[in-house]
């Protein structure tokens, strides 16, 4: 018999109790320490450390609901994102935090503690620079992606998978937050900021021809079951290091299109541009980091595109996936998606209830009013005209028109 046998929402005092007895990296020990260091809606990450010798560990601990206990989700998301870490580490060695072990019972993932890492978000906002990021997450998108597609593996055994990672709570999350609420106007589910108030009322609550454009994307999402995507792949969910990148939660796994993850990568990377557009002071830093934000778009995009072609063609057994040019075709519907999501995110962020520090933290408000609208009009241009990005220098370029654009906010 054991307190765990049932379960019950933790205290640091429980996780510390719960890692002494669960866990095997600290058999034996004594007096661990439990410290809540989630910063997320949704779980309790606690960091537990064996003060005698440093050992350390994450269990990330579901309960029924949010946080702030305004869903109720259930716990699968905890099962989800243990299986899909695991996987993940198996099919993108190196880039997804160990996994020490998974509890359905007390819904607890426990894994490897990266608190040497940072995450990504902030380090932008810092206007940090990390040259390994294009690769590492071009990587991690076309390795854990392109295995569970109908074309590579047996459909059949793709079916099945379908089943296991249905994940009907989370999805309904991205459902609306992403491709619902920020159309509405509705004063419940949006959040504006003042300055930008008749600016996104006219930009994005009464254009309805970019409702069209986001109802079409907003069906994709639900219905095409494409591959096993990670579903929630923006900078928060990716703990940095000069020479590491590891790619965390991801308990919005379903099965989805592949364009929801880059766009969300490239979606985010556009915060961190128009972050430096807008507070930092001109000279070479500004010169050096927006650079390499811009080259970082183009090269994620680009290298997305070389290794998925590379990987499809070796690895396609069905032979109508073999059939020539339906790899540059499916790509391209990929890349159109990834355009239709980048500008989901963008507007999301923007004026959704789930806001970005990036943006939402710039303290000077001309600068934010200037940043957001930027932004916009790029979300727009990369959602209406989606089927036009074909490459990392479509997705820079807009961005590139969008910081212009700004100059002329400042009249
Ligand atoms: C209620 S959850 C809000 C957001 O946090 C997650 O990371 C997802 O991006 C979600 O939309
Ligand atoms: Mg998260």
């Amino acid at each position: 018999m054991s307190r765990f046998d049932k379960h019950f929402k933790m205290t640091e005092a429980d996780a510390a109790e719960y890692a002494a007895e669960r866990l095997a990296i600290f058999s034996g020990a004594r007096g661990l320490v439990a410290r809540e260091i989630g910063d997320g809606n949704i779980n309790y990450v606690f960091r537990v450390v064996n003060p005698e010798n440093g050992t350390s560990a994450i269990v990330k601990h579901a309960d029924l609901g949010t946080r702030s206990g305004s869903r109720v989700l259930g716990v699968d998301r905890n099962r989800i994102e243990a299986e899909l870490l695991k996987m993940e580490g198996e099919l993108a060695p190196g880039l997804v935090p160990r996994v020490y072990d998974y509890d359905p019972i007390m819904a607890c993932l426990s894994m490897e503690d990266l608190s040497d890492h940072r995450i990504l978000r902030y380090e932008l906002i810092d206007h940090k620079v990390f040259p390994r990021l294009a690769g590492d997450l071009s990587d991690f998108v076309v390795k854990t992606t392109v295995p569970s597609l109908d074309m590579v593996m047996d459909p059949a055994a793709k079916k099945e998978l379908v089943k296991r990672y249905i994940n009907p709570p989370l999805c309904q999350i991205t459902e609306q937050l992403v491709y619902t609420e920020p159309y509405t106007g509705s004063p419940e589910r949006t959040k504006v900021f003042p300055p930008n108030a008749e600016f996104m009322a006219r930009e994005l609550f009464e254009d309805k021809e970019l409702h069209l454009a986001v109802a079409k994307l907003k069906y994709a999402f639900m219905n095409d079951a494409q591959a096993l995507i990670h579903g929630d792949l923006h900078t928060g969910s990716v703990f940095v290091l000069p020479d590491s990148t590891k790619v965390i939660d991801p308990e919005f796994a379903f099965f989805g299109p592949i364009g929801y993850d880059l766009g969300n990568v490239v979606g985010n990377l556009c915060f961190a541009r128009a972050n430096a557009a807008v507070t930092m002071e001109p000279g070479k830093a500004k010169e050096a980091f927006e650079a390499w934000v811009d080259e970082t778009i183009v090269s994620f995009v680009d290298l997305f595109k070389a290794k998925f072609l590379d990987l499809f063609r070796t690895s396609a057994r069905d032979e109508m996936g073999s059939t020539p040019g339906y790899a540059e075709w499916f790509l391209g519907t990929i890349l159109a998606g990834a355009a239709g999501v980048a500008g989901l995110e963008i507007n999301r962020r923007l004026v959704g209830v789930a806001q970005v520090k990036d943006i939402a933290g710039i303290a000077d408000p001309a600068a934010r009013t200037r940043a957001e609208r930027l932004l916009v009009r790029a979300a727009k241009r990369y959602i209406v005209a989606r089927s036009e990005y074909r490459s990392g220098e479509d997705f820079r370029a807009t961005m590139e028109a969008a910081v212009a654009s700004a100059a002329e906010d400042r009249d």
